[in-house]
């Protein structure tokens, strides 16, 4: 190895180790309208419901669980999905599945652009169609997550293999596409499967956001920062080779300006588009590019650590009245929307 590749391998893992913790000003509060009245709407439709599929992102695994839930779900058969699987460490699974069988929850890993992957919540929902073909004359599913988990992808796969038809549901690249509750969406002939799908919902508040900041947050720049930190945390991730640049760094700024140059990210005039820059990265992230990551720390310790820590705080008087009124407006237009789906 020459002087300069030492030199250079040295000042790598010196910047690697820049930062220690990630800073975050203040607690990150991004909980719109639409998700409180979601909220509701799906407490208010539940009793309707056969079975709940919770999506989680398989790269993230606590991360992505919204307790919130909960008293939403209550005691309604669950069957947890941790989406997005192609993205994250095949190990993680069986961790996962071990520590979820702990706390009783069934659990799936899928990729929404495998078939064979998806097919495995149909089996589970065809299984209990047909343990009683009276009670269950049609199975309704209601399938709840976080924002950006892959819900949507998720329905639109189910109704793609299940009965060979198309697009349902909106999906997009960013989180909080879907606004409200879907009517019921067809996904099975014999038995009669249909799915319900509903808005991604975020944590009202969070008040630790290295706990909390990982793919569902509004604010790119602080996930970008959030990403660079821990990309430069994982031994073996090269992110400069995946984007073309030269040298790791610690420092968001100049981490933008270095991608912004090397993709061509400029305004008018020639000034670098740090916005563009920023999506270019998380972009990247989002399509796999640096690897199969998981974000979160899965030893039993942490486990039990996240499930010991409540993050979940009750809406106050005004944000539910807020909430009631939402959910009566997005009902009657969702249900004018949706009678063409079933
Ligand atoms: N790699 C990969 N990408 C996926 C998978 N499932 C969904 N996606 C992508 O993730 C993004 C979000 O998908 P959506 O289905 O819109 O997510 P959602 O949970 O409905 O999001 P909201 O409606 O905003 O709550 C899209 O860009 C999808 O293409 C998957 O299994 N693997
Ligand atoms: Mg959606």
């Amino acid at each position: 190895m020459s002087t300069h590749d030492a030199v250079q391998m040295s000042l790598k893992s010196c910047l690697r180790l820049a930062r220690t913790s990630f800073e975050h000003e203040k607690s990150i509060s991004w909980f719109p309208g639409h998700m409180m009245a979601g909220l509701r709407e799906m407490g208010d439709q539940m009793r309707t419901v056969d079975l709940v599929v919770e999506t989680r992102d398989a790269r993230i695994p606590l991360s992505s669980i919204n307790r919130q839930f909960e008293q939403v779900i209550g005691s309604k058969r669950r069957l947890v999905v941790y989406n997005k699987a192609d993205l994250a460490p095949v190990a993680i699974q069986e961790v996962v599945r071990q520590e979820m069988a702990k706390r009783n929850q069934q659990v799936l890993f899928t990729n929404t652009n495998i078939n064979k992957s998806v097919n495995k919540i149909l089996d589970v929902a065809k299984a209990i169609a047909l343990s009683d073909a009276v009670k269950y004359p049609q199975l309704v599913v209601m399938v709840v997550g976080m924002p950006n988990v892959g819900k949507s992808s998720l329905i639109n796969a189910l109704r793609r293999t299940g009965i060979n038809k198309g697009k349902a549901a909106n999906t997009g690249a960013k989180p909080g596409v879907t606004r409200a509750l879907s009517g019921r969406i067809r996904v099975l002939e014999a038995p009669a499967v249909y799915l319900v799908d509903t808005p991604g919902v975020m944590i009202p508040h969070i008040p630790d956001p290295i706990a909390a900041i990982k793919d569902n947050i509004a604010d790119e720049a602080v996930l970008a920062d959030y990403l660079l930190f821990r990309l430069n945390r994982f031994e073996g991730v090269d992110y400069c080779s995946a984007l073309g640049i030269d040298g790791p760094t610690d420092d968001i700024g100049e981490f933008l300006q270095k991608l912004g140059k090397k993709i061509g990210a400029l305004r008018q005039g020639g000034e670098l588009d740090v916005d563009k820059a920023t999506q270019y990265f998380l972009r990247a992230f989002r399509a796999g590019r640096f690897g199969q990551l998981c974000l979160d720390d899965l030893d039993a310790d942490s486990v039990e650590a996240y499930f010991q820590r409540s993050t979940e705080l009750p809406l106050s008087k005004h944000q539910k009245a807020k909430a009631r009124r939402e959910a009566q407006r997005q009902r009657a237009l969702v249900r004018a929307q949706s009678r063409n789906l079933v």
